[in-house]
């Protein structure tokens, strides 16, 4: 799409995509990193530190997806499979117990859309966890995903925002300044 590479959000409702997607388009504007331009109401262009990427928005996975949602999750779906960047969000202040299903569960749908190999799981939310619980939340991740790498960022806080962007160029071969 337009030659930029394109990065999506996807991961379960309520794991702060949305607030991610806000915070790096209002800071893109905000600390002169750069405008960005409505590529529709869930897409932006996003400039950062000289750099460009298309950053989408999604709707999410639903645990047990309703037929009622299905239709809009397909919708999303194709953005999701041809972006060239996927950050994989999890809230990972949830219990350990439903991170795993959750984790278990973006194994299973990733495998069945045939999403692109990058993919960064971003684990969210961090300023409602201690130390010991984020460790602990990282490890459960990457042992039910092995080989994914893994972030952990609070969206809401703007905490390591910055870095999961740099993360993501990096991963996509654009050369950070
Ligand atoms: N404490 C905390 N809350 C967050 C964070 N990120 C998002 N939220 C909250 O989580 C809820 C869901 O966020 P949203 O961005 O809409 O999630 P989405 O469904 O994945 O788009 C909202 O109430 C956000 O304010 C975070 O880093 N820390
Ligand atoms: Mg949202």
């Amino acid at each position: 799409m337009l030659g930029f590479p394109t990065v999506a959000l996807a991961g379960y409702t309520q794991s702060g995509k949305t607030t991610f997607f806000n915070r790096l388009v209002s800071e893109s504007k905000e600390v002169g990193r750069g405008p960005f331009t409505t590529l529709s109401s869930y897409s932006r262009l996003v400039r950062w530190k000289g750099s460009e990427f298309i950053l989408v928005d999604s709707i999410g996975f639903i645990e047990d997806m309703h037929p009622m949602i299905v239709d809009a999750f397909f919708v999303t779906l194709d953005e999701i499979r041809n972006a060239d960047l996927i950050l994989l969000f999890v809230d990972l202040s949830e219990q350990l117990e439903t991170l795993r299903r959750q984790a278990l569960s973006i194994d299973n749908i990733t495998r069945k859309i045939d999403m692109p190999s990058k993919v960064i799981v971003c684990g969210n939310k961090v300023d409602l966890i201690d130390d010991e619980d984020e460790r602990r939340a990282v490890e459960l991740i990457s042992h039910v995903l092995p080989g994914r790498r893994i972030c952990t960022l609070s969206a809401k806080a703007g905490k390591s925002v910055e870095t999961v962007v740099d993360c993501a160029l990096t991963e996509l071969g654009i050369a950070v300044l």
